[in-house]
């Protein structure tokens, strides 16, 4: 018999919202349980298309606004291989951000709209489960300052999170909305339970496309 495939589960939400420390202790319980599972993050900074957008987020070179829209999409193509080959193995990927973040933080800029946004990701493998850590901009305030990257300023997160509520509106999209006010340990027993249901639910059904 086939191995049954893994799950897509992504991870989003405005910066500080506990993202990266959720993706890593949901990857080490589904581990612990005998899950094969793996964590991946957008952009993926290591290859020479993340190098690049690297830079550019560090504020060590410009990009025009449409070109680095495409360079985040085409880091997500580029791994799209590896991605499909892990899934059908039976990995389950837990996925730091991945094309609402490309849509919601170019929209953001003005002149953008959310569709032409949307587009060079239509088609990607569609994430069986999408959960948007939703915490509120003074919460996020009180839990330090943001780095020095582009974007880390509060106006421009508050422009972001109107453009994931948007998104969030589509409904062939299975988005889940967690608080993210919570403690950890509360949270990531939220992620835990919807994870799991995605789990066992996407390994009986073929792995969709994005936005198609
Ligand atoms: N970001 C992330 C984008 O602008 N477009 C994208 O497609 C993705 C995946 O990069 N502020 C932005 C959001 C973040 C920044 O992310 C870097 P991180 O998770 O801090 O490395
Ligand atoms: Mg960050």
């Amino acid at each position: 018999m086939a191995c049954k495939r893994g799950a897509l589960i992504v991870l989003e939400g405005v910066d500080k919202a506990g993202k990266t420390t959720q993706c890593k202790k949901l990857v080490q319980t589904l581990q612990q349980s005998g899950r094969a599972a793996e964590m991946m993050r957008f952009p993926d900074r290591t290859t020479t298309i993340g190098q690049l957008i690297s830079a550019y987020l560090e504020k060590k070179s410009d990009l025009e606004d449409h070109t680095v829209h495409l360079l985040f999409s085409a880091n997500r193509w580029e791994l799209v291989p590896l991605m499909k080959k892990k899934l059908e193995q039976g990995t389950t990927l837990v996925v730091d951000r991945y094309a609402f973040s490309g849509a919601a933080f170019t929209s953001a800029k003005p002149g953008f709209c959310l569709d032409w946004c949307m587009q060079p990701d239509v088609g990607l493998p569609k994430p069986d489960l999408v959960m948007f850590l939703q915490l509120n901009p003074a919460e996020a305030a009180l839990r330090g300052q943001f780095g020095e990257e582009r974007y880390e300023n509060r106006t421009f997160q508050r422009t972001v999170q109107q453009r994931f509520e948007e998104l969030m509106k589509d409904s062939s999209v299975n988005w889940q909305v967690i608080d993210a006010s919570q403690s950890v340990e509360e949270v990531h027993r939220n992620i835990t339970n919807h994870s799991l249901n995605a789990i066992n639910v996407a390994q009986n059904q073929p792995l969709g496309e994005l936005w198609k």
